[in-house]
């Protein structure tokens, strides 16, 4: 087969830099090695930075988000027991929005498919070649039968432990990575709300953080041992741990309920540089791994596929080159500040297994500047709120029509 743009992975990503495409008459196909199901249900991210959910709206996949979803005006710093409102829109003018990932991808998809694009799911052995070529193919095995597509441009957005990262010859590119010592137990819930805004909180225990779904179904995490078997995690320690770190002094209280999923992730932050090699453009998690206290890595994947998708546009509506050519430093000028983010709202949060009675004190002596400056708590609300996406690139040939 033959397509403009081949992308491999059916994520934020790759399901989102298609629908730009389209928008913009360029064909593309989308390879997925899981079903269409698996893809639609796996719990992941809850947070839309403001530039994300203006995006979704204005490509026309906002319906069912405005309608579901919930708009935040700020979120809660707990420690010490006590509740400090960071009064986000107050601050910065922007929102939030809670709609989760798997929601964002069920309608990507369906705009997809209804507008003919193809998605190709369950394929396997997906393998990438002839990517210093102008003629780059994706191999790929669907239905016991080997196929090749080949394509103009090939788009690397198959996550973290994808294919295309790995293709790249080594030496070409550089990996700045970090691994934290502590993972987060995740948990969904069969609770009414807990709370009108998020609590993200410090506790001499750790991390805990208090995050919604919907009206009756709440999303919780803790801090904990990243190679802690969730045997060991029954409900009801789940919830004496939850009860111990989000103890308050205020009139709040932790109600408790049926546990429908729970899971543990292990925290690493990963950059590499550049996003590019040849005619591969990596997008999204392929590329960077954040850890999740700043709620960034699905906003980063939609920042970077909004620049790719433009690229890509200029290329094909008027032969430009020099987009595509910016691409990876334009992205990465803006990973980069979420990286430095996510590190520090990771640090500033967790326990860390050395840590002593004076480092607990430093972190709270950050917490009450984060919480009692103007000009402090305004950073933190610029960066979680989300940053400007930074691409002096022209509005897009689809804004213009
Ligand atoms: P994804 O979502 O991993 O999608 C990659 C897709 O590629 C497919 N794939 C392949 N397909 C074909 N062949 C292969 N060889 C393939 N290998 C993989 C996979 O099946 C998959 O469908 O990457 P993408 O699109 O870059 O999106 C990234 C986001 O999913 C991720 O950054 C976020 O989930 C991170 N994250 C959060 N981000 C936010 O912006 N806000 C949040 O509130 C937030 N919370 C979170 C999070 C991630 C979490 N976990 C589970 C790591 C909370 C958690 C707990
Ligand atoms: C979530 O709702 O899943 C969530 C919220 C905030 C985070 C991470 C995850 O920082």
């Amino acid at each position: 087969m033959r397509t403009q743009v081949g992308i491999v992975g059916a994520g934020p990503a790759g399901l989102l830099l298609s629908h730009l495409l389209h928008l913009q008459g360029i064909e593309s196909a989308i390879f997925e090695d899981r079903s269409r199901e698996a893809i639609e249900e796996t719990v992941r991210a809850g947070v839309l930075e403001q530039g994300t959910v203006d995006m979704l709206n204005e490509t026309g996949v906002g319906d069912r988000m405005r309608r579901e979803g919930t708009v935040h005006h700020g979120i809660a710093l707990r420690f010490r027991g006590g509740d400090h409102r960071i009064a986000m829109t107050e601050l910065t003018g922007k929102s939030i929005m809670l709609y989760a990932q798997h929601e964002v991808i069920k309608d990507l998809v369906k705009a997809r498919l209804h507008a003919g694009g193809p998605i190709l799911f369950q394929v396997s052995d997906v393998a990438v070649h002839g990517l210093e070529t102008d003629r780059p193919s994706i191999c790929f095995t669907k239905d016991g039968r080997r196929q090749e597509a080949v394509c103009d441009f090939i788009a690397g957005c198959d996550g973290f432990h994808g294919v295309c990262r790995p293709s790249i010859p080594a030496g070409a590119l550089t990996e700045y990575a970090r691994v934290y010592p502590f993972g987060w137990l995740g948990i969904l819930a069969q609770v009414h709300r807990l709370s009108e805004e998020l609590i993200y909180t410090l506790h001499e225990r750790g991390f805990a953080l208090v995050s919604t779904r919907s009206p009756d179904l709440q999303r919780l995490y803790f801090q904990c041992d990243p190679e802690d078997d969730l045997a060991l995690w029954p409900d009801e320690r789940i919830w004496a741990e939850f009860r111990l770190r989000l103890a308050s002094t205020e009139n709040w209280q932790l109600h408790e309920g049926p546990i429908t999923q729970k899971s543990i992730i292990g925290m690493r932050s990963f950059v590499v540089e550049p996003m590019r090699h040849g005619r591969l453009f990596l997008a999204g998690d392929a590329a960077h791994i954040v850890p999740p206290t700043g709620a960034k890595g699905l906003n980063l994947a939609v920042a970077d596929v909004r620049v790719l998708s433009r690229a890509i546009g200029a290329y094909y509506a008027v032969g430009r080159t020099d987009l595509l050519d910016q691409y990876s430093e334009v992205c990465l000028r803006r990973v980069w500040m979420a990286q430095r983010f996510s590190w520090r709202m990771t640090s500033m949060l967790h326990r860390f297994p050395h840590d002593d009675a004076f480092h607990l004190r430093l972190q709270l002596a950050e917490l009450d500047e984060t919480t009692t400056s103007r000009a402090a708590a305004t950073s933190l609300a610029e960066n979680y709120v989300g940053l400007p996406f930074g691409d002096a690139s022209p509005s897009p040939f689809y804004e213009r029509r």
